[in-house]
């Protein structure tokens, strides 16, 4: 497969790649302090213990090119054919701090950073709000700030927050904002909390490759069945890695919860309005990132209808050209393909 990928649209699509990362100097300087003070989560020494330090290929490429908004990246979509990315605060964001006013400052210093590239670069960088949900109040302030000064799309939120989920009545005034101000609320993976690594960092598991999954759709789970859908029913949420397993899941969940609710099992759990299916269909997008065969994206549309789910590369960290021309070729018709790559972002993010 070696298909010149060219971008403006001759496919009769753009391609939008939407968890797309980057980071700030002071970002992993911060993080990487906490980890050699010890004070980081398992997770989070894992994940930046190595990115930030091991001098492999791998490591070296992905530090530099999350420090790059500019000419690298932009050469780096070229070659692969993507118009546009939609960008954010590499996980765990400031999530794994613990001196909140450090946080908030290096947050809302890294959107100020963010804002300047999008504003160079207006027809290829779309920006996502970085907040510090340790602080829900400030982070209401600075989603505002994000879309009405900044200009940005949306918010990413690392899922958890020091081991705590954003359906916790203390981060409801985030919820409401994102719902109110239509700001679509993009949960993007790290680490599962302390309480819930078990033995993962031992088997090399606890990463992008089988922990982050784990422990980010049990966070979009605990929002679907705890009922937050029924309490913003216009609130739009976004999980990338084939919304991380849950639409191969659904059935299961449905039936489970439902049995649950009936015989009264769980006293947190309580009848929704609607169908698990419902919310999936209604409230939550997926992307690809991750997830680059047909097979994956099929079941997707099939589970979630052709409107909700949309491309992503998830690049520095996956950055592969190929996987484009695998989805190019895919066999659906030539109105699901635009929305795959483009439509759907441009509906989802207001771009
Ligand atoms: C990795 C993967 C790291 C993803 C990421 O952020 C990340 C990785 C720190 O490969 O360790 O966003 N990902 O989304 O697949
Ligand atoms: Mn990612």
């Amino acid at each position: 497969m070696t298909e010149e990928l060219k971008t403006g649209g001759q496919k009769g699509y753009l391609r939008i790649a939407t968890e797309e990362a980057f980071a700030t100097q002071e970002q992993l300087d911060a993080i990487l302090r906490l980890v050699k003070e010890g004070r980081a989560d398992k997770g989070t020494v894992s994940l930046w213990g190595f990115y930030g330090t091991s001098p492999s290929e791998r490591t070296t490429y992905i530090r530099e090119r999350l420090l790059d908004l500019g000419p690298l990246r932009i050469e780096a979509m070229d070659a692969a054919g993507i118009d546009k990315a939609v960008l954010a605060l590499t996980s765990p964001g400031v999530q794994s701090l613990h001196d909140i006013e450090e946080a908030k400052g290096i947050a809302s210093r890294a959107n100020d950073h963010l804002a300047a590239a999008c504003e160079k670069h207006p027809d290829r960088f779309f920006g996502m709000t970085a907040i510090c949900p340790q602080d829900p109040e400030w982070s209401v302030t600075e989603l505002k700030r994000g879309k009405e000064e900044l200009g940005f799309h949306g918010v990413q939120v690392n899922s958890h927050t020091h081991g705590h989920y954003l359906d916790e009545e203390r981060f409801d005034p985030i919820l409401r904002a994102c719902a109110e101000m239509d700001i679509p609320l993009y949960i993007h993976p790290q680490g599962p909390p302390d309480p819930m690594i078990g033995g993962m960092v031992e088997a090399g598991l606890e990463g992008a490759i089988f922990g982050f999954a784990v422990e980010t759709s049990y966070h979009a789970l605990r929002l679907l069945t705890t009922g937050v859908f029924d309490r913003y029913p216009s609130l739009q949420l976004a999980l990338g890695h084939g919304c991380e397993g849950l639409p191969f899941w659904i059935d299961r969940f449905d039936y489970m919860f439902n049995a649950g609710v009936r015989s009264k099992r769980y006293p947190r759990l309580k009848p929704l309005e609607h169908g698990l299916h419902h919310y999936l269909r209604n409230n939550v997008w997926a992307t690809n990132s991750g997830l680059p065969s047909p097979a994956s994206i099929k079941l997707l549309i099939d589970v979630m209808g052709e409107d909700r789910v949309m491309h992503a590369m998830d690049y520095p960290y996956q950055y592969v050209p190929d996987e484009v021309r695998l989805l190019d070729a895919m066999d659906l018709p030539a109105e699901v393909m635009k929305k795959f790559y483009q439509s759907n972002a441009e509906r989802l993010f207001k771009l």
